[in-house]
C-alpha cells in the first residue's frame, strides 16, 4: 500500500498537530508495513512561519514515529518545506528520508506520479515567473524563520495579489463572473492538473496517474487525485485532515476524525 498526505504546515498555529501526532502515531505506524510506502507530499512542515529547528524540535514524536517505520518514507518538498532539499544536498549519504521533489510508485499494473504541486499552480496562475524563481523565493522564505518569515509571507501574498489576476490574461482556462480569485486560481491548477498539459508540464507520462496536494482540496477521480490538508482554517466545504491511500491500482481518499479513518470516495484507475 502507498500511503499519500501532504499540507500539514507543522509550525503554523492553525496546523492541526494533535490529529495528526495521532494519525501516524495510531494509524500509520501500525497500518504501513516494510513493503508500504509513506509519501509526505510537501508542506508537512511550513518553514515560512517557523524557524527550521524549531518546526523540526517541535514535531517530536512525530518525527520519532516516521524515523522508526519500516515502510520506505518519501519526502516530496512544497514550496513551504523547500528548504529540506538543502541537507540532503548537503550530506551525500542522506539517509533520513528518501528527499526528492517527486516520486514514480508502481501499484498493481498503474504507475502513480507524486508530486506537490506548486510547479502547476506558478506555471498557470504566475505566467511571469520561472519555475526556478519561485523555487528560490520559497527557499528565502524558508530561511527567515519566525517574525521576518510572517512579514515575507504577508508580502509575498501582497506580490501575489499584484499580479495580473489569470482573467485578464489570454488564456484558454477563463473563470468569469463571481467566482473569488483564490478559487479561481485553485480551479486553474486543477483543470490543468487533470489535463493533459500536465504530462508536460511534470514531465510526466500519459498512462500515468498523479497525485498532488498544494490546493488544500482534496479530490479523487480516476486518474488524478489532491492529498487536501490538516488545516483547522481551511474553507468549511473542503473535507480536512485528509489523506489518499493506493492499494492494487485503486486510490482511496479517506479523512481522520475522531482517532480513526474515514473512507470519502474510491476509484479504479482507468
Ligand atoms: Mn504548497
Amino acid at each position: 500500500m502507498i500511503l499519500a498526505v501532504s499540507d500539514v504546515h507543522l509550525g503554523y498555529e492553525m496546523c492541526d498537530k494533535r490529529a495528526f501526532t495521532e494519525f501516524v502515531h495510531n494509524y500509520v505506524s501500525e497500518t504501513l508495513g516494510p513493503d508500504d510506502h509513506l509519501v509526505l507530499l510537501g508542506d508537512i512542515f511550513d518553514f515560512w512561519r517557523k524557524r527550521n529547528a524549531d518546526c523540526l524540535m517541535r514535531s517530536e514524536v512525530i518525527l520519532k514515529d516516521m524515523l522508526s517505520l519500516d515502510a520506505t518514507v518519501h519526502y516530496v518538498v512544497g514550496n513551504h518545506d523547500y528548504a529540506m532539499l538543502q541537507f540532503k544536498r548537503m550530506f551525500r549519504e542522506y539517509g533520513a528520508f528518501e528527499m526528492e521533489k517527486y516520486v514514480r510508485l508502481q501499484s498493481g499494473s498503474t504507475s502513480f506520479f507524486f508530486v506537490h504541486g506548486y510547479q502547476l499552480d506558478v506555471v498557470v496562475n504566475y505566467e511571469s515567473m520561472t519555475l526556478r524563481d519561485y523555487e528560490r523565493i520559497s527557499e528565502e522564505l524558508c530561511r527567515s524563520g519566525n517574525a521576518l518569515g510572517r512579514v515575507l509571507s504577508g508580502l509575498w501574498g501582497i506580490t501575489k495579489k499584484l499580479q495580473k489576476p489569470p482573467e485578464k490574461r489570454k488564456s484558454w482556462v477563463r473563470h468569469q463572473g463571481s467566482i473569488p480569485k483564490t478559487v479561481a486560481h485553485i480551479k486553474n491548477v486543477e483543470d490543468l492538473a487533470c489535463s493533459a498539459g500536465r504530462s508536460v508540464v511534470l514531465g510526466m507520462r500519459s498512462d500515468e496517474v498523479l497525485v498532488f496536494g498544494h490546493t488544500h482540496r482534496p479530490f479523487v477521480n480516476e486518474r488524478t487525485a489532491n492529498t487536501g490538508s490538516w488545516l483547522r482554517d481551511a474553507p468549511p466545504e473542503y473535507e480536512r485532515n485528509t489523506y489518499i491511500t493506493v492499494d492494487a491500482g485503486a486510490m482511496t481518499l479517506h479523512t481522520w476524525q475522531q482517532g480513526r479513518g474515514k473512507e470519502l470516495a474510491q476509484c479504479e484507475s482507468a
